[in-house]
C-alpha cells in the first residue's frame, strides 16, 4: 500500500502533476514518510534534479520529525505574505511567470487584505503552468491577463504606451537560490533582462530553504513536450530552468523579509 502511494507521488512529481519547488518538497517529504529509506531519498532526488529545497527537506527528514519540517512551509509563507502586502501598492500591475506557490499565495493574501492590483502572466510553454497561476488568481478575484510567452516584452515594456499594457512590478518564484543568483523556470532570464532594461523592479519571492552553495544542474526535459513525434533530424532543446544573475534582482522576499540579494546571501552563509 505504502509502495503504491510512494510510486504515485514519484510519478506525479516526474510528470509535473505536482510542480513548483514548494509542492515538490512537501510531496517528497510525505513520500519519504511512507518508505523512510536511503533508496527512497535517491529515487525522489532524481525526479527533479533542479530542486535543492527537496534535497534539504529529505536530509532533514532523516533527523527531524515529519510535522516539525512540514510546519516550516506555512510559517515561511505567512512571513512572505506580510512583506509582499507592504510591497504591493493599489493600482499595481504585477507580472509573473510560470506557477510559484510562494508568489500565488502572497498575491492572494494581498487581495484578501484589500490591495487593488492586477496581474499579467505568461502561459509558460511547453507545460502551461501559467494557466494554473491564472486560475488560482482568478478564483481569488484577482484580474489576470495572460500573454503568450513570446509577448513577454509587450507585457513589461514601459515604452508600450499605445496599449497602456505594461507591468510596474515583477514577482518571480525560484527553484534554487545560489550565491551568485537564482534558478527559475526557463524564460525568467529574459524577464530579468527586460526588467533591467526598462527599470522595472524585479523581485524574487522564495522560501530561504531553496538556498544552496552546491552546484545545481539544470533539468533537461523530454523533447516530446516541445514537439511530439517531431521529424528525426530536427534537434530540440527543452531546458526546464535557467540561471538569473543577481545583478538583475532588485530585492528578494523570503521569511526574513525584503532585502537586497547580497544581504540575503550573507545571511545564509
Ligand atoms: C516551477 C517554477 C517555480 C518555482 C518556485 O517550475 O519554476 O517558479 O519552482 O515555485 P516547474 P514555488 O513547474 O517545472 O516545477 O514557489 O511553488 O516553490
Amino acid at each position: 500500500m505504502s509502495k503504491k502511494r510512494f510510486d504515485k507521488i514519484a510519478d506525479d512529481i516526474k510528470k509535473i502533476k505536482i510542480q513548483g519547488a514548494r509542492n515538490i518538497a512537501k510531496a517528497a517529504l510525505f513520500a519519504y514518510s511512507l518508505i523512510p529509506t536511503k533508496s527512497s531519498i535517491q529515487k525522489l532526488k532524481s525526479l527533479r534534479p533542479t530542486e535543492p529545497m527537496m534535497e534539504k527537506v529529505l536530509e532533514l527528514a532523516e533527523k527531524k520529525p515529519y510535522q516539525e519540517i512540514l510546519e516550516h512551509f506555512d510559517s515561511a509563507q505567512n512571513k512572505i505574505n506580510i512583506s509582499i502586502l507592504k510591497l504591493i501598492k493599489n493600482n499595481d500591475v504585477i507580472f509573473t511567470h510560470c506557477h510559484s506557490t510562494n508568489v500565488s499565495n502572497a498575491l492572494i493574501y494581498a487581495k484578501k487584505h484589500g490591495k487593488k492590483f492586477q496581474v499579467y502572466n505568461t502561459e509558460t510553454r511547453p507545460l502551461f503552468q501559467g494557466r494554473k497561476t491564472a486560475n488560482e488568481l482568478r478564483k481569488a478575484g484577482i484580474k489576470v491577463t495572460m500573454f503568450v510567452d513570446s509577448a513577454v516584452a509587450l507585457a513589461i515594456e514601459k515604452e508600450n504606451k499605445r496599449d497602456k499594457i505594461y507591468a510596474n512590478k515583477i514577482f518571480l518564484g525560484a527553484d534554487a537560490l545560489l550565491p551568485k543568483g537564482i534558478i527559475n523556470k526557463i524564460g525568467s532570464g529574459l524577464v530579468a533582462e527586460l526588467a533591467h532594461n526598462h527599470k522595472i523592479p524585479f523581485y524574487i519571492v522564495a522560501d530561504s530553504w531553496k538556498f544552496t552553495k552546491k552546484k545545481v544542474p539544470i533539468e533537461q526535459r523530454s523533447l516530446n513536450e516541445v514537439w511530439n513525434k517531431a521529424p528525426k533530424n530536427i534537434k530540440i532543446k527543452n531546458p526546464s530552468f535557467e540561471f538569473v544573475p543577481k545583478k538583475y534582482i532588485s530585492g528578494i522576499v523570503t521569511e526574513f523579509g525584503l532585502m537586497k540579494y547580497e544581504k540575503f546571501v550573507r545571511k545564509m552563509t
